[in-house]
């Protein structure tokens, strides 16, 4: 079956074959400034940069001193610092599928490798064990059946997000050991549907036997109805972190999976920037409910409902959310959720949108209120199965102890709005957790064993916003932590792993006169003590200030700046109540507008009661969780953690988590902020590769002599291709294969007893090798037809 051009291009053996016979420049990147006059008569192509910092491609038509003459591609001639020339890399390597094949690793040549790439719709590359990907924004014809079973078949070896998923899957079943596939970038990114393709590619690879394969890309769309938003980043933005664990049986087959979620962002559900949405899963109830669903909910057009009109956005371009509606319905059935659950479910997100229309009325001149009895306040006890008084009572009192007595006191208006915000949070919060139960329940069918299984992580991406508060700072700090994993592995373990290699084992490379230079790269250690030092970092100040009563947002903003001013990652503002964060992803700006509040996040025992003597099992159930939990002494510690410390606590549970698996990192890029096909925006894509060492990576991943021979052996197998007398000597004969075949030095180094080669130089050798043996038993064929 023909493939579309796109994958094509990239295994195209005569190119793959051209593009490493001329990998010859053989000038390391350092000293390229000294080989000028080669570049000069060479007419080799340099990298230019413009006044704007943008980068032109030339070449250098004459240098004396510090400065160059340099025509650009379009015929203008500069003059130009030496300083503000690199490189570029031959044509032939124009748009190579991993970046460790360029010869020169400069920005941008990275940059101009990635564009090129784009513009074919190679939206994949790679950058040595990590899979880079560049969100199209539009339909890229590569996901289809016939893409899938040729990765499958590995007859496709083009950089893909099925490679990696087919890479874990071979891994898990030689290893045995338990794979992860890590997805992150900032948000809008292509996380998601990333993550979407891993799991559908895993479906089909270990489909067949329990039933449950095809259940599991249907939970994404639950998952994102009632965890998805718009917001100004991203139409389908997750607000809440997602682990998708699916285990396999020994032979390979799906036999279970396992869904953990993190933090859903409560606020959304009753707090809007402009221009933003709530869930989707409200806009597609109001639009896509039938008539009698409708009736029996009260339902009103999304429009009528504060909690969704307040952002004045109420619709997503070229999205139907009553088609969507229909389209999760039918998940719910997939994934076996009851119909009468499906209804409990619509009508506690009926009565959710209600509560955003109860009102209430100052009644003194102490700002007391009494709730407004309207439709609103009778809808929600409808809905909720409850007595609209009771509830009134409820969203306008609370309860005090007095003695022995229960006294209730009147609540001002913003305690009750804020009462009635909670309960709306609570429910909302509630139910997304009970559907990722429900989810649990019917996707566990084989027992679950560790040693075969492929997590696959898909968070909540890096987000830096005009107004950033506590929801901004938990999602960062979580991305902060990624990083760190990240980092982890791929550069101190694989530099600790050489530089082990060569303390120990001496006799490798070291003892074999081998040297190696450590690559730098930038650790975020710092920002994360920033975070979460005890006693004095943000996490611990913020609950310190949470504990005490009449703390406000702006001692807490004092206490930040009084107490962290001397870690480089933090900047206190001078005035107003905000705090810069320098992550690694960039700096933002928090305002602490709220954080105290949505810390502490009060669980009303007033609203548990009410909860359980309603008249609906679902909301007795939550009740009875949130009660069970404040009961139990184990769990009594956790009701009374803050949110940050619960939080930060499910980060260390999820790392530990991962670090007991074979990683496999995907890193996806946003070529632009305005989710445009075809648009490449270079500054906003070297941010992104700057914040995640895409080069260092690659100077990592070429740093490792990952085939080693000794030189009688090297000798033995390619000695004849020699085009001189083969040397008695073998590590002579090892250098002049090398030259011979135009290996660029850094690709290997010759030591006393083997010879260290980077990954895919043997190949090189080899087909060579085989070219000539194919020549040699060719001519012997002729010769024999020609005797007989
Ligand atoms: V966030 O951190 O959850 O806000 P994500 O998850 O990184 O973010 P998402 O996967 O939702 O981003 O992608 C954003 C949009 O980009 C999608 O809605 C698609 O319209 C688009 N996209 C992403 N990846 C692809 C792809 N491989 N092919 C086509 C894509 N479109
Ligand atoms: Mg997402």
């Amino acid at each position: 079956q023909s493939l579309p051009t796109s994958l094509r291009d990239t295994i195209c053996p005569e190119r793959e074959t051209k593009e490493k016979d001329c990998r010859t420049e053989p000038i390391s990147e350092p000293e390229w400034v000294n080989n000028v006059e080669f570049f000069i008569t060479k007419k080799l192509g340099v990298w230019c940069r413009g006044p704007n910092g943008e980068w032109h491609l030339g070449k250098i038509q004459s240098a004396s001193g510090d400065v160059a003459c340099v025509v650009l591609s379009t015929t203008e001639v500069v003059e130009v610092s030496m300083k503000e020339i690199l490189p570029a890399n031959p044509d032939v390597l124009e748009g190579v599928d991993d970046l460790i094949q360029l010869s020169y690793l400069n920005e941008p040549s990275v940059l101009y490798n990635l564009r090129v790439r784009y513009s074919q719709d190679l939206i994949y590359s790679k950058a040595g064990p990590v899979l880079i990907a560049v969100n199209p924004f539009k339909n890229v014809q590569i996901y289809g059946n016939d893409i899938r079973s040729a990765y499958q078949k590995k007859a496709l070896v083009a950089p893909h997000v099925y490679a990696v998923a087919d890479a874990a899957f071979d891994e898990m079943m030689r290893e045995e050991k338990n794979q992860s596939i890590i997805i992150s970038g900032e948000s809008g990114a292509g996380k998601t549907e990333t993550a979407k393709y891993a799991m559908q590619y895993l479906e089909a690879l270990g489909g067949g036997n329990f039933g449950v394969d095809n259940e599991i890309l249907k939970t994404n769309c639950i998952l994102e109805a009632f965890g998805n938003a718009k917001t100004s980043r991203n139409d389908n933005s997750s607000r809440f972190g997602k682990l998708m664990e699916i285990h396999f049986s020994a032979k390979g087959k799906i036999c279970g999976a396992k869904l953990e979620t993190f933090c859903l962002d409560q606020s959304r559900v009753v707090q809007l920037s402009n221009g933003e949405r709530s869930y989707h899963i409200f806009y597609e109830l109001c639009a896509g409910a039938s008539p009698i669903l409708k009736e029996r909910l009260n339902l009103k057009e999304a429009s009528e409902y504060n909690y969704l009109n307040q952002s004045n956005c109420l619709t997503i371009d070229r999205i139907d959310d009553a088609q969507k509606f229909h389209k999760l319905m039918e998940a719910f059935n997939i994934v076996q959720i009851p119909q009468e659950h499906q209804e409990r479910a619509f009508a506690l997100l009926a009565a959710v949108l209600w509560l955003g229309n109860v009102s209430f009325e100052v009644i003194d001149n102490e700002n007391h209120v009494d709730v407004v009895a309207d439709e609103a306040v009778t809808n929600v006890a409808m809905l909720m199965g409850c007595d609209s008084k009771e509830l009134m009572v409820v969203l306008s009192t609370c309860k005090l102890q007095a003695g022995r007595d229960c006294i209730a006191k009147r609540l001002t208006l913003p305690q009750a709005t804020d009462m009635r915000d909670s309960l709306a949070k609570i429910i909302y919060a509630s139910l997304f957790n009970w559907l990722v139960e429900q989810i649990n329940t019917s996707l566990e069918v084989g027992k679950l064993r560790t040693g075969r299984s492929i997590s696959i992580l898909d968070i909540y991406g890096f987000e830096s916003f005009k107004n950033n508060s506590f929801e901004q700072f938990c999602i960062n700090y979580a991305n902060e932590r990624l990083q760190q994993h990240f980092n982890r592995h791929l550069f101190k373990l694989e530099q600790e792993v050489i530089f082990f290699s060569l303390k120990l084992k001496l006799y490798e490379y070291e003892g074999d006169g081998i040297d190696w230079t450590k690559v730098e790269f930038k650790d975020n250690q710092e920002c994360l003590d920033l975070i979460e030092k005890k006693p004095i970092g943000l996490v611990s100040l913020l609950d310190e200030e949470s504990n005490f009563p009449k703390a406000t947002d702006t001692t807490f903003a004092n206490k930040l700046k009084h107490h962290l001013k001397a870690n480089s990652c933090f900047r206190g503002e001078r005035r107003g109540h905000g705090f810069r964060v320098s992550h690694y992803a960039g700096e933002v700006l928090y305002d602490t507008n709220g954080f105290l509040e949505k810390n502490r996040d009060p669980l009303h025992v007033d609203l548990i009661q009410l909860l359980s003597s309603c008249n609906c099992q679902l909301l007795n159930l939550f009740s009875s969780k949130m009660r069970d939990k404040s009961l139990k002494p184990s769990l009594s510690e956790s009701m009374n953690q803050s949110v940050i410390t619960k939080f930060k606590s499910q980060l260390f549970k999820l790392m530990n988590k991962l670090e007991d698996t074979t990683p496999h990192f995907i890193r996806c890029i946003k070529p632009n902020s305005n989710h445009l096909p075809g648009v490449y925006e270079e500054n906003h894509v070297l941010q992104q590769l700057r914040c995640c060492g895409v080069l260092e990576i690659v100077r990592i991943s070429r740093s490792g002599y990952h085939t080693r021979m000794t030189h009688q052996d090297l000798a033995a197998r390619y000695g004849f291709l020699l085009d001189t007398k083969l040397s008695q000597d073998p590590l002579s004969t090892s250098d002049s294969i090398m030259k011979q075949f135009n290996l660029p030095p850094e690709m290997y180094q010759v030591g006393y007893r083997k010879i260290y080669l980077r990954t895919g130089q043997i190949g090189l050798l080899e087909e060579r090798r085989e070219y000539v043996l194919q020549g040699v038993i060719g001519l012997q064929k002729h010769l024999r037809g020609y005797k007989s």
